[in-house]
C-alpha cells in the first residue's frame, strides 16, 4: 500500500498491529556533508541487504530534498520518488546505493533535520528527522555502522563533530575550507545520527570508568558561555559514576560529547556519544540560574547520558515502543535525583508533575496508553504518559519485585538484547524470566489508558481492622470496558491515640474488589495508603480532616505526610467553591504544626505548606470553575498568612544565607523563605512588597532574585514595575533569563494577566522562532487557569492565534501548545463553547500541518 500523503483532509494513520519488519538493511552507511547553511550537499554510500526471502523493492523514505543524484553499484538507475518515499528495484540480495542531494539548513525553521542556530549547524533526528538529511530507511530497527566526513568554511565551522571517534581531518584543496572524519564502532539507529557544526568552545574534562578506561568528557558552547559550564561537567561526572554503581553500566566509548544549543524543540537528545542540549538544560551559573534550573540540568544531563544504555545500546523497535526507552530512563533520572538530594522531596516533585501533565491527559480526549496503538504524527506522542506514566510502570515493577530481582531483570534485559532493537514485550519478559515472577497481568498497564481510581475504606471493630479496596480504570478513547490492573498499594495502620503503626506491608490491589483483613490492633486507627506514591492512581477515602491532620504530622512515610495535608486542603478549598466558604481551622492548624516542627527538612516544609494549584483543584471539580477556584485559594491563603503571621516571619528571618551556595540545606532554606514571603504578601502585610523588593535587590542568586519578582508580579505594589524594569534591564541579553521574564508575567495571578500577554506578544524580544520564548510566554499562559480560562474567552483566540502563527514554522512546537484547548469537557457550557470555536478554527485553517492537525482533531472528538 503507498504511503497517504501527509494531508490533513487524509492523514495517514500508522498502526502497532501493522508492524513489519525491514525488508532492507544497511549494515555499513558513509555519509560526505560538504557544509553551507545556504545549501549544505550531501552524499551517501549505503551497503543494502535484503532482509528475508522477498521481492519487494528498497524503500528510502525522503523528505524536503532536493534530489540530485541516485545510483545503484555505481550506475545510474530508475526510482519512483511520490509521498516522500524513494523506491529502487534492487535485482540481488544486496547492493550499493549512492545518493546526492541537497538540503537548506538555514530555512530549516522546523529545527528537524539539519538546522542552523546562532550561526552553528546542528541536527536533531528523532523521531523522523534522519529523512531531512538524506534518503534512508527512516526507522529505529535498521540498525547501522557509520561514517561520517564533513568539510566547510574553517572560519564560521572550525568546529567539526560526529558520533564516535574522529578517526581523520585535514585541510581541503580550497582555500578557507578544512575536514573532518568521525566513525561510530556501534550500529545503530538513525534517529541517534548527529553532526555539529560551529564556532565552538569546550569545557573539558575526563572520567576513568571502573574498569580503568579514560573517557574524555567535552561540553561544546559559545566561548563567553564556558563559565556556566561547570554544574553540567560536575553533573555528567556523577552521573556515570552513579550507572556504573546502581545499574553496573559502564561507558562504551573514548569520548563523551555534549553541544548546547538555543534553538531546540524538546530538552535534549541522547545521540551516541554526541549529545546536543537545549542550552537551557546546560548553562547556569548562581547568577542567572535557579535551584529548580540546576536540578533540571543535572537530570536532563543524566537522563540523556542513561539513554547510552537505555535506548542506545538497546533501542526500539518500532515507535510504539518509544515508552520502553523513555519510561526507563525517566525512572533512571529519578532515582539519580533522588540520590543526589532529598529523596522524599524529590518524589513530591515527581508526583506533583505527574498530576499536573499526566493525569488530564489520561482524563480527556488525547489519553494514549503508555504503549500506544496509532499514530499521524509521531513527535505528538512524547508525551507525559510515555515518559511520566512510563517511569512509574517502571518503579511498580521495582516496587513489586523488589530492588534486587529488579536489578537482576535489568541486568538480564542488558545482555540478551545488547545491539537489538526491542519491545516494551521484551522488558517485561525479562523482569518476569529474572524474578520468577508471573506479570501477565502487569501488562495492562501498557495497554491500558486512563488513571485508575482506587477506594479505601477503614472498617474497624474492636481488634479487627477490614480495609476495603475497589478499583476503576475510566473509559478512554477507543477503550471502553478495561480491565482490573494490578495495583501495588503501600499502606499502614497508625493508632490514633498513640501514634504508633499497627501494620505496615505492600498490597497489591489486584481485582476489583479485595478486602484485607488486619487483626490485633489496640486502639482505633487511621488508614495510610499510596505510600510513597506507590502506584500512579488517584485514591478516594473516606478519611476527615481529623484524621488528615493527624496523617500530616504523624506519618513516618514523608511523601504520605505531604499527600495528607494536601487532601486536607484540597477537601478544604473544595468545599470552599461549592459552598462560598469552608472552615480554614484544620488546614491553619497542620501547617502551624508542620511549620513549627524542628526535626522537618525545611525543603520538606516548604513542599508541604503550599496549597494545590489552581488547577489542581480544578482537575477535582465536577466542572471548572476558574474564578470560584482562584477567589476560594487566595482566601485560604490569606488567611494563613494572617494567622501564621509571625511564624512565616520567623521563617523568613531564619532561613536567610551569608552567602550563596548550592547544595541541598542552603536550597530547602531558599525555598521556605520565599514561600513565607509569599504568605505575607497574601496576608496582605504592609511591608511585603519592601521586603520582597529588598530581597530582589540584596539577591546573590537567580532564585532569590526570581522568587522576589514572582511575589511582586502578582500584587499591584508600586516595587512590581520597578522590579521588572530591573530585571530586564540586567538580563536583556541572555535569552534563558528573558524567557523568565516572560513566564513570571504569563504566570501571574493578577486579574489583567490576558491584556499583558497579548501585549508581552508584541514585544520586540518576543518570537516565534524560538521553542524556549514561545513556551515561556504562550505555554506559561496557558496553564495559568484563571488566566487562560478569562470569561471573556480572549486567552483561547489567543492561544489559537499563537499556534496557527508558530504552525507555519515549527509544527512540533505550535501541536503541543494545543491541548489546554481540548479540556472544554471539564468546563461550564459558555467557556466549552469558545474552547470549541478556537479548536475549530484551528482545524478548519488551510495549510495546517499533520501535528497539529492531529492534536486538534482528536481535541474536538
Ligand atoms: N529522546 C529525547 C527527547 C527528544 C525527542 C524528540 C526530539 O526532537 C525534536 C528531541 C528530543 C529525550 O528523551 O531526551
Ligand atoms: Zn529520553
Amino acid at each position: 500500500m503507498p504511503d497517504v500523503a501527509a494531508s490533513p483532509a487524509a492523514p495517514h494513520v500508522t498502526r502497532r498491529e501493522d508492524y513489519r519488519p525491514p525488508e532492507w538493511l544497511v549494515p555499513d552507511l558513509a555519509l560526505d556533508f560538504t557544509l553551507d547553511a545556504a545549501r549544505t550537499l550531501v552524499r551517501a554510500r549505503l551497503e543494502v541487504v535484503r532482509n528475508g526471502d522477498h521481492k519487494a523493492p528498497l524503500r528510502l523514505d525522503a523528505s524536503g530534498l532536493h534530489i540530485l543524484d541516485v545510483r545503484l553499484d555505481g550506475e545510474t538507475v530508475n526510482y519512483w520518488f511520490e509521498n516522500d518515499v524513494i523506491r529502487i528495484n534492487v535485482p540481488g540480495d544486496s547492493g550499493t546505493i549512492e545518493t546526492e542531494v541537497a538540503i537548506a539548513p538555514k530555512t530549516n525553521t522546523q529545527l528537524m533535520g539539519l538546522y542552523e542556530s546562532g550561526g552553528m549547524l546542528c541536527t536533531q533526528c528523532e523521531a523522523e528527522g534522519f529523512r531531512r538529511i538524506t534518503p534512508f530507511p527512516d526507522r529505529p530497527d535498521v540498525l547501522t555502522r557509520y561514517r561520517v566526513r564533513m568539510s566547510g568554511h574553517k572560519a564560521a565551522y572550525p568546529i567539526l563533530l560526529s558520533n564516535g571517534n574522529p578517526v581523520a581531518s585535514g585541510e581541503d584543496g580550497k582555500a578557507g575550507t578544512h575536514w573532518a572524519e568521525w566513525e561510530d564502532p556501534f550500529p545503530k539507529p538513525c534517529y541517534l545520527f548527529a553532526l555539529v557544526a560551529g564556532d565552538l568552545v569546550a569545557n573539558r574534562d575526563n572520567f576513568v570508568t571502573r574498569s580503568g578506561r579514560t573517557v574524555d568528557l567535552a561540553i561544546w558552547v559559545r566561548e563567553g558561555d564556558l563559565p556556566r559550564t561547570e554544574h553540567a561537567m560536575a553533573s555528567l561526572k556523577a552521573a556515570m559514576k552513579w550507572d556504573e554503581q546502581v545499574y553496573g553500566r559502564e561507558y562504551d566509548l573514548a569520548m563523551f560529547n555534549i553541544v548546547a544549543v538555543d534553538d531546540f524543540n524538546f530538552g535534549a537528545m541522547e545521540n551516541k556519544s554526541l549529545n546536543i542540549f537545549n542550552s537551557r538544560y546546560i548553562l547556569a551559573d548562581p547568577d542567572t540560574a535557579t535551584d529548580m534550573d540546576y536540578d533540571g540540568i543535572a537530570g536532563v544531563v543524566a537522563h540523556e547520558y542513561f539513554h547510552n544504555w537505555s535506548g542506545n545500546r538497546v533501542t526500539c523497535r518500532d515507535w510504539f515502543q518509544l515508552s520502553l526507552k523513555e519510561g526507563f530512563t525517566v525512572f533512571r533520572d529519578q532515582s539519580f535525583s533522588a540520590d543526589m538530594g532529598s529523596e522524599a522531596v524529590k518524589r513530591i516533585e515527581d508526583v506533583r508533575l505527574l498530576r499536573a501533565a499526566q493525569f488530564p491527559e489520561d482524563a480527556g480526549p488525547l489519553a494514549h496508553p503508555v504503549r500506544p496503538d496509532s499514530y499521524i504524527e509521531i513527535s505528538n506522542f512524547y508525551t507525559a504518559t510515555v515518559y511520566n506514566k512510563g517511569a512509574e510502570l517502571i518503579r511498580m515493577l521495582h516496587t513489586i519485585l523488589g530492588p534486587e530481582k529488579f536489578r537482576a531483570g535489568c541486568d538480564l534485559y542488558f545482555a540478551s538484547h545488547d545491539g537489538e532493537a526491542v519491545t516494551c514485550e521484551d522488558f517485561v519478559r525479562a523482569m518476569e524470566e529474572a524474578s520468577g515472577e508471573d506479570l501477565a497481568q502487569f501488562r495492562l498497564w501498557y495497554s491500558q489508558a486512563g488513571t485508575p481510581k482506587v477506594k479505601a475504606q477503614l472498617v474497624q471493630e474492636g481488634a479487627v481492622a477490614r480495609v476495603l479496596l475497589e478499583q476503576e480504570v475510566p473509559p478512554t478513547p477507543g477503550q471502553k470496558a478495561k480491565q482490573p490492573m494490578p495495583i501495588p498499594l503501600k499502606l499502614a495502620l497508625f493508632g490514633a491515640r498513640t501514634g504508633a503503626k499497627h501494620d505496615d506491608r505492600l498490597f497489591i490491589l489486584d481485582g476489583a474488589k479485595e478486602e484485607l483483613v488486619i487483626d490485633g490492633l489496640t486502639e482505633p486507627a487511621v488508614l495510610s495508603v499510596n505510600r510513597d506514591f506507590s502506584a500512579p492512581v488517584i485514591v478516594e477515602t473516606d478519611r476527615g480532616a481529623a484524621d488528615l491532620a493527624f496523617l500530616s504530622g504523624r506519618d513516618d512515610d514523608p511523601f504520605a505526610r505531604y499527600e495528607a495535608m494536601q487532601q486536607l486542603m484540597l477537601d478544604t478549598l473544595k468545599q470552599a467553591v461549592s459552598n462560598g466558604e469552608a472552615a480554614h481551622e484544620p488546614v491553619i492548624e497542620a501547617v502551624r504544626e508542620t511549620l513549627a516542627n524542628q526535626a522537618l527538612d525545611p525543603a520538606f516544609i516548604a513542599e508541604a505548606v503550599l496549597l494545590p494549584s489552581e488547577a489542581f483543584i480544578g482537575d477535582h471539580m465536577k466542572l471548572v470553575d476558574p474564578e470560584a477556584i482562584h477567589r476560594a485559594r487566595e482566601a485560604l491563603r490569606a488567611a494563613l498568612g494572617t494567622t501564621l503571621e509571625s511564624l512565616w516571619r520567623d521563617a523568613y528571618a531564619t532561613h536567610v544565607a551569608n552567602r550563596y551556595e548550592y547544595n541541598p540545606a542552603a536550597k530547602g532554606a531558599r525555598r521556605l523563605r520565599t514561600i513565607a514571603l509569599g504568605y505575607l504578601a497574601a496576608a496582605g502585610a504592609a511591608d511585603a512588597p519592601a521586603i520582597a523588593k529588598r530581597q530582589y535587590d540584596a539577591a546573590d542568586n537567580m532564585t532569590d532574585r526570581q522568587g522576589a519578582l514572582g511575589v511582586l508580579a502578582n500584587g499591584d505594589a508600586p516595587e512590581r514595575e520597578a522590579a521588572l524594569a530591573a530585571f530586564y534591564d540586567r538580563y536583556r541579553n541572555n535569552g534563558l533569563v528573558l524567557d523568565k521574564w516572560f513566564s513570571t508575567q504569563a504566570l501571574s495571578t493578577r486579574a489583567d494577566t490576558p491584556a499583558a500577554v497579548e501585549a508581552l506578544a508584541r514585544h520586540p524580544d518576543f518570537t516565534l522562532a524560538n521553542p524556549n520564548r514561545l513556551r515561556s510566554l504562550v505555554g506559561a499562559f496557558s496553564v495559568n487557569q484563571r488566566a487562560f480560562h478569562d470569561a471573556s474567552g480572549r486567552g483561547y483566540a489567543f492561544l489559537a492565534d499563537m499556534i496557527l502563527a508558530a504552525d507555519k514554522l515549527n509544527p512540533q512546537t505550535a501541536a503541543k501548545l494545543v491541548p489546554p484547548l481540548g479540556r472544554w469537557r471539564r468546563f461550564g457550557e459558555d467557556r466549552a463553547k469558545l474552547m470549541r470555536a478556537a479548536l475549530e478554527r484551528i482545524v478548519a485553517t488551510p495549510g495546517l500541518s499533520k501535528d497539529v492537525y492531529e492534536q486538534a482533531s482528536k481535541s474536538l472528538a
